[in-house]
C-alpha cells in the first residue's frame, strides 16, 4: 500500500525546501544583524504551504467550468494542495449511458491539479444520488453488476491519479435509527459496500478507500455510531477500507459539536485516515473555522481538509456565505484564523509592519 505522500509529495517537499530556504536567509540576515528575530520560520503564507508543513493537505472541491475563470483560478492555484471534483466524477457525470463513460471534465479537473502539484480526491464512485436515469431504473443483481462495472470502471481510468475515493456516499439514514439508509443499492443486499470497497482496491491498489457522509460529527449521534460500527466490522473482517471522510456542512440545524475531535480520534484508533471532506460554516465564524483545524491537527491521522468551494458565489450554500473567501475573491476572517491555525497560532510573516 503506498501512502499518499509518496503518491505526491510535491507539496511536501516543495514546502519543506521553501522552509529551509527562509531558515537560511534568516540565518544570513540574524548574522549580518539585519533582523532581531525570525517570525516562525516554518510559518506558511498559503493554506496548502501551512498544511503540509504540518504533513496535512488543504483542499478545495472545485468545479470544471470555473477553471476559464481566471479570478477564481488566482485563488486556487495559490492557496490549495488538493483538489476534488464537485460534480465531474459522479456517477450522472462519467457514465451517462450504460457502458458509455465520458471523462473529459474530470480529466480537466485532474489535470489542471496535478500539473501544478495538487493532489485529487475522487468523488464518488458509489452513492444512492446522482444516479443516471438508466441506473435509477435498476434493481437488484442487474444493478449490483451495473454498480461494480462503474466503480471498476472509474477507478481504472484514474488509477495513479487519485490519492483518494470516496468508494461510498451517503450510505446511512438521518435520524436515530443508525440504520442504512434505503435506495436501490441497498435493496441490492447489505453487502454492497463491501463489495465496491473491493472492486475499488482491485482497480486501483495504490488509491486509499475512504468511506464519506454528513450528520456523522457529533460522536453521540446514532448516525455516527453506525458508521463507526462498520468500519469497526471492516477492519476486523478485512475490507478495505482507509479513510473516513466527515463532510462537516455546519449550519444552524447542523452545528459544529463540541465532541468533534473525540469523533475523529475514534475512527483513527479504528486504523483509518480520518479527512473533512467537504467543510464549511454558515458565516464562516472563525472561531469553528479554527476549532475545526486545531481539531484535525491535534489527531496524527488526521491527514487534510477539504473546504467545498472557494468562493462564497461557488458554494452550494451561497445565501450562508460559508466558505473562506468573499465572493469577489478577498480572504475572510475565516481565512486569516484557518491560516494562523494551521501555522501554529503565529502570524505569517505576510505584510511588514508599516513605520512612522
Ligand atoms: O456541491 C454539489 C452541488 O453542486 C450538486 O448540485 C449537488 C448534487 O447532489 O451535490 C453537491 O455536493 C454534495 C456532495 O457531492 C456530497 N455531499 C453533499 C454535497 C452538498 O450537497
Amino acid at each position: 500500500m503506498i501512502d499518499s505522500c509518496q503518491r505526491n509529495n510535491r507539496p511536501r517537499s516543495t514546502a519543506r525546501r521553501r522552509a529551509a530556504l527562509a531558515l537560511a536567509a534568516v540565518g544570513l540576515l540574524a548574522a549580518a544583524g539585519a533582523v532581531v528575530l525570525p517570525v516562525a520560520a516554518s510559518a506558511g503564507t498559503t493554506l496548502g504551504a501551512s498544511a503540509a508543513e504540518r504533513g496535512r493537505y488543504f483542499g478545495a472541491a472545485v468545479a470544471a467550468n470555473k477553471l476559464s475563470d481566471s479570478a477564481y483560478t488566482t485563488i486556487l492555484n495559490r492557496e490549495f494542495n488538493s483538489v476534488t471534483p464537485e460534480n465531474e466524477m459522479k456517477i450522472d457525470a462519467t457514465e451517462p449511458q450504460q457502458g458509455q463513460f465520458t471523462f473529459t471534465n474530470a480529466d480537466r479537473i485532474v489535470s489542471h491539479a496535478r500539473s501544478r502539484g495538487m493532489s485529487v480526491r475522487g468523488h464518488t464512485l458509489a452513492w444512492h444520488s446522482q444516479q443516471p436515469g438508466w441506473m435509477q431504473n435498476m434493481s437488484g443483481s442487474a444493478l449490483r453488476q451495473a454498480m461494480l462495472n462503474h466503480v471498476t470502471q472509474v477507478a481504472t481510468h484514474f488509477r495513479g491519479q487519485v490519492v483518494a475515493w470516496d468508494v461510498v456516499n451517503e450510505a446511512f439514514a438521518d435520524g436515530g435509527s443508525g440504520a442504512r439508509r434505503d435506495s436501490n443499492l441497498q435493496r441490492t443486499g447489505n453487502d454492497w459496500i463491501e463489495a465496491a470497497f473491493r472492486a475499488a482496491r482491485a482497480a486501483d491498489p495504490g488509491a486509499k478507500l475512504c468511506y464519506n457522509d454528513y450528520n456523522t460529527d457529533d460522536w453521540t449521534h446514532a448516525k455516527t455510531q453506525a458508521v463507526y460500527n462498520m468500519v469497526r466490522d471492516f477492519k476486523q473482517r478485512g475490507v478495505p477500507i482507509d479513510c473516513v471522510g466527515l463532510q462537516s456542512h455546519f449550519n444552524s440545524g447542523s452545528p459544529y459539536p463540541g465532541n468533534y475531535r473525540t469523533t475523529l480520534s475514534s475512527f483513527a484508533a479504528l486504523g483509518v485516515d480520518v479527512q473533512i471532506t467537504e467543510l464549511d460554516i454558515q458565516n464562516a465564524p472563525a472561531d469553528t473555522y479554527r476549532n475545526v483545524v486545531n481539531d484535525c491537527l491535534a489527531v496524527a491521522r488526521c491527514t487534510g481538509i477539504t473546504v467545498w468551494g472557494i468562493r462564497d458565489s461557488d458554494s452550494w450554500r451561497a445565501d450562508q456565505n460559508p466558505l473562506l473567501f468573499t465572493s469577489s475573491g478577498a480572504k475572510k476572517p475565516a481565512y486569516d484564523a484557518v491560516l494562523a491555525a494551521l501555522n501554529g497560532g503565529t502570524t505569517p510573516p505576510t505584510t511588514p509592519p508599516t513605520t512612522g
